[in-house]
């Protein structure tokens, strides 16, 4: 039977509170309670709420393997993909080089965000000190209403945030498997292009494209259709990501567990996954990497955190995603 409860525009402190599968999220720090607003910004203005499907804040993803990178072909997919582009003439397999090769990796299980983190809860670490100021000027204000992802953020912003939620960011192999499933997917939400899912822009003159309903940023989870079965939102455009890792121009082709990326001794540039609304469709590939200096901050560029899930107890529930629905 379905419950449905009739409730004030105002929500309790924590809507994991209400999930009847809540007992098997991993705890949040109090101070990290405003997870709960992307439930509420989807929730108040029903007034309406089924108590049988809240999203929870995380998602689990147990552990298995990645076949992580691109083969040939992929490349040859991404490379027809970008000559299609008003740029298409600029456009060389050299732009996916650092795609190969394909290789097999194995990932423990972990807790990923549902969404991209956003302003506001940005700015709830901020208020008390435990993340840094981001730059702000009259030309960057339009990119701050609350329920957008948080942009403007070093690699350092973003590693403080998670640590300050008692997270982490995510490696560059567990981004990848989020965004493509155990079978290598192309896109989060399946093999297909489909340029009504996802936040993103074009390779032209002019990079933002408004067809998918928003030429710069979108509030995160604006796109239900895009997500990953599991239900992880926009692991593909609106927001470029931060990753903890290192960056290095190709893959060792070697089986690995658990890989954190190249050692300090390599390089200081970090990765970046998922593309944004400034990029055109094979930068939204699950596969599609790029890099920045950690000092970097841009418009495009935002985050969301993981931590490593705990040991399943004997006889619980094996892992899975703990929302219903
Ligand atoms: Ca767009
Ligand atoms: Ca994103």
């Amino acid at each position: 039977m379905l419950l449905v409860w009739l409730l004030p525009r105002a929500l309790p402190a924590t809507a994991a509170a209400l999930e009847p599968g809540g007992a098997s999220e991993p705890p949040e720090p109090s101070a990290a309670t405003g997870r709960a607003r992307a439930t509420a910004a989807e929730l108040a203005p029903r007034a309406v709420l089924s108590m049988s499907s809240p999203p929870s804040p995380m998602v689990c993803i147990p552990e298995g393997e990645l076949a992580m990178g691109s083969d040939e072909s992929d490349v040859i997919e991404a490379l027809a993909d970008c000559a299609s582009e008003p740029y298409g003439h600029r456009c060389s397999p050299t732009l996916f080089a650092n795609e190969l090769p394909r290789h097999r990796v194995l990932l423990s299980s972990f807790w990923i965000d549902r969404f991209e983190v956003t302003v506001a809860e940005y700015q709830r670490c901020e208020q008390v000190g435990r993340c840094g100021p981001r730059p702000s000027s009259e030309g960057t204000q339009r990119f701050d209403r609350p329920d957008y992802p948080v942009t403007r953020v070093s690699w350092l912003d973003a590693r403080d945030y998670c640590s300050f939620r008692g997270a982490r960011l995510p490696t560059e192999a567990e981004f990848e498997r989020a965004a493509r499933g155990p079978s290598g997917r192309r896109y989060p939400w399946g093999q297909l292009w489909n340029s009504r899912v996802a936040n993103h822009g074009r390779f032209g003159w002019d990079s933002t494209e408004a067809a998918d309903g928003y030429a710069e940023l979108a509030p995160v989870g604006s796109f239900p259709s895009g997500a990953t079965p599991e239900g992880i939102y926009d692991l593909a455009g609106n927001v470029a990501e931060w990753t903890a890792d290192r960056y290095a121009p190709g893959y060792d082709p070697q089986p690995a567990r658990d890989p954190q990326g190249p050692p300090a001794s390599v390089t200081n540039l970090r990765v970046i996954r998922g593309g944004s609304y400034v990029h055109a469709r094979f930068r939204l590939r699950g596969a599609s990497r790029a890099f920045a200096e950690p000092s970097d901050r841009r418009t495009t560029l935002g985050f969301r955190c993981v931590r490593s899930a705990r040991r399943a107890l004997p006889g619980s529930a094996p892992a899975g995603d703990a929302a219903p629905g």
